[in-house]
């Protein structure tokens, strides 16, 4: 694959994965999944992380990746570009992947003392990313040894932390979020 055809396939395959975290900022609130307990005199997760937001953004990646399936044909051919499709498995894997690595980070943000919004640079960028790609390789590990390939994985690694950085920017200052990360 030529390099532009592979950030292109990297960063459509990722797309279910950017969107819930985005969707949570947008929908988010309610209910935190903790329950507002505390471990060690701190919040398990925190008043960041809500069902609500988990389900919203989980169920606006999982319907993207459906969504881009069905247009994946037009599209490769409008770009002139092979672009991957998804099983619901994928879709699901992605998107609830994302939610959990964002989550699993605000656990070792209350660990390390870090109050609610508080920064945790290279964590903040990767932590859905990682998520993402872990929770669909076990959902759909056919699939996901197909489309992530190493030069694929090399590509989201590098280019997810840019792009985080560049739309939580964009989010701050429409006021959508309260911090730019
Ligand atoms: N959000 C949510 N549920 C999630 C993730 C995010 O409701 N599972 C919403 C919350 O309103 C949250 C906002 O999206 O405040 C921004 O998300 P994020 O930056 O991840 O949370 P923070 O509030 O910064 O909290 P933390 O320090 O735990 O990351
Ligand atoms: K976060
Ligand atoms: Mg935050």
């Amino acid at each position: 694959m030529e390099t532009v055809d592979t950030v292109v396939w990297a960063l459509w395959a990722m797309l279910p994965a950017y969107i819930p975290n985005n969707a949570a900022v947008l929908a988010g609130g309610g209910r935190p999944i903790d329950g507002g307990r505390t471990w060690g005199g701190r919040r398990v997760l925190g008043d960041g992380k809500t069902w609500r937001g988990t389900l919203i953004g989980t169920l606006a990646g999982t319907l993207l990746a459906l969504g881009l399936t069905q247009i994946a044909p037009s599209a490769s051919a409008a770009l002139g570009a092979d672009l991957p499709t998804f099983s619901l498995r994928a879709g699901l894997g992605l998107a609830f992947g994302a939610m959990l690595g964002d989550i699993g980070a605000s656990f070792l943000k209350r660990r390390t003392g870090r109050e609610r919004g508080a920064a945790f640079p290279g964590l903040d960028q990767l932590d859905f990313v990682v998520g993402a790609l872990l929770c669909a390789f076990v959902a759909a590990p056919s699939w996901f040894t197909e489309t992530f390939t190493l030069p694929v994985l090399v590509v989201v690694v590098v280019a997810t932390p840019v792009l985080h950085i560049v739309t939580n920017g964009i989010a701050y200052v429409f006021g959508l979020k309260n911090e730019p990360w």
